[in-house]
């Protein structure tokens, strides 16, 4: 089993995991960030394997894996992403192989979870035990838009309420349902802004005993996931009452997993494994139903973020750490920041002002040759800077690869490189110079 690294990758292989362990077949499972020649060498010669599954990776390196693994050794792809042109495998299962991708979206409406789903449903007699990580996985590769999952992934919404391995329910939309308490839950919420509230410790603790909730039970503070749906109620309608703005806002459908988790949450916590580089430890969790687990890793990933996030702030003033510039902000984090959290950090740094936009550009240390990059854009320039074909272009000119998404963007390129990609990416941006 070869599976991706992030939460799609992670809930890819929970579900590859399952069914294999099912049908009671052997296998050792690998985690990739990527998957090049190299890569599938050190696979091939560690894992001595007649079968090579991957999952939520593989199919943009069906050349690379169709020439490295020969005829000795079946190949199963599981994917979701583009797929390169050449190169044939034993058994591949994606969705861009169907009319090029136009009945079934694989950037959108099914993720690699979710195609892996669908083998070991082919297979099982029952798997509905395997649904919610191909809802998780989707959620972890931002498929669910303005709160709705469409296509297959709506599909699997639906079968998944009928198992009741999933609860849909309107109700607050909190960040931290299920992890955090419902005092700091509140207390953390700046859209809207709630007079009294946000950021206001006291105040909040006030409100939550007007409403007659209580704040703790025998295991510590409550959290709103802990709560009956009366007493959920009783928030909002206190909430409206106060008449504040856009309270409205904080009202939808919320995804309860079966394991009690918030869906958004639960897929950022798979995500932190993966950036923690312990994927293997999630995939424990999951397929021995070991939540409490979950805990030590939210807690030592949120650690990590605040560390380098004061890094960033004591380092404000040192050009050679944090260059302002005309497009916004350079973070030249070196091996300060680790290459896999510079992602996060950015998004961070830039949503709370931290650095200045509109565009922010973070750079660590990957390997001892290469530079992870992530770049970020405030929304006020959402129309005018397209980071992913920026990244894409940029990096490919210095010998790198880079891509993703319109307002959220990165790359990898050789380390000795720095100074000509910067470069670049200020002549590509020199529109926003005024
Ligand atoms: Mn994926």
């Amino acid at each position: 089993m070869v599976s991706h690294y992030d939460c799609d990758g992670i809930s890819s292989a929970i579900i590859a995991n399952i069914f294999l362990d099912e049908i009671d077949k052997s296998f050792e499972q690998v985690f990739l960030d990527e998957l090049t020649e190299e890569k599938i060498k050190d696979v091939l010669e560690k894992h001595d394997q007649p079968v090579v599954f991957f999952t939520d990776i593989g199919s943009g390196q069906r050349d690379v894996v169709s020439s490295e693994i020969g005829d000795e050794r079946t190949v199963l792809i599981a994917d979701h992403h583009e797929v390169a042109d050449e190169g044939e495998v034993d058994f591949h299962v994606n969705p861009m192989l169907i009319n090029n991708g136009e009945e079934i979206d694989g950037g959108e409406e099914i993720s690699g979870a979710g195609v892996t789903f669908l083998v070991a449903d082919s297979v099982l007699d029952d798997s509905s035990k395997l649904l919610p990580y191909a809802l998780v996985g989707a959620t972890g590769d931002i498929q669910k838009k303005d709160n709705c999952f469409k296509g297959p992934n709506r599909d699997f919404l639906e079968k998944a309420e009928e198992k009741d391995m999933i609860e849909v329910k309107n109700g607050l939309r909190l960040y931290g349902r299920s992890s955090k308490s419902l005092v700091k839950a509140l207390k953390y919420t700046t859209e809207p802004y709630l007079e009294g509230i946000t950021e206001n410790e006291s105040g909040t603790v006030q409100f939550l005993r007007n409403t007659g909730i209580e704040l703790r039970d025998d295991d510590g503070w409550r959290s709103l996931s802990d709560l009956s749906e009366e007493e959920e109620k009783r928030i909002i309608n206190g909430l409206i009452k106060r008449g504040y703005e856009g309270v409205e806002n904080l009202l939808g459908t919320v995804y309860v997993l079966n394991n009690g988790w918030e869906i958004q949450e639960f897929s950022s916590l798979l995500n932190a494994c993966g950036k923690l580089e312990k994927p293997k430890k999630a995939l424990d969790i999951c397929v021995n139903e070991e939540y409490d687990k979950a805990w030590d890793i939210k807690k030592e990933y949120g650690r990590k973020i605040s560390k380098y996030l004061s890094i960033l702030e004591r380092k404000l003033d040192d050009d050679t750490f944090v260059e302002k510039t005309f497009f916004g902000t350079l973070i030249k984090a070196g091996n300060r920041i680790d290459p896999n959290i510079i992602g996060t950090v950015t998004t961070i740094a830039t949503k709370s002002g931290i650095v200045e936009g509109p565009v922010v550009v973070g750079m660590a240390e990957k390997e001892e040759d290469k530079l992870k990059i992530s770049s970020r854009v405030v929304e006020e320039y959402e129309e005018e800077v397209v980071l992913n074909e920026l990244m894409e272009d940029a990096c490919e000119e210095v010998g790198g690869k880079g891509g993703g998404h319109r307002m959220a963007a990165g790359g990898k390129i050789p380390k000795d490189e720095r100074d000509r990609f910067i470069k670049i990416i200020k002549d590509s941006l020199k529109q926003l110079k005024e």
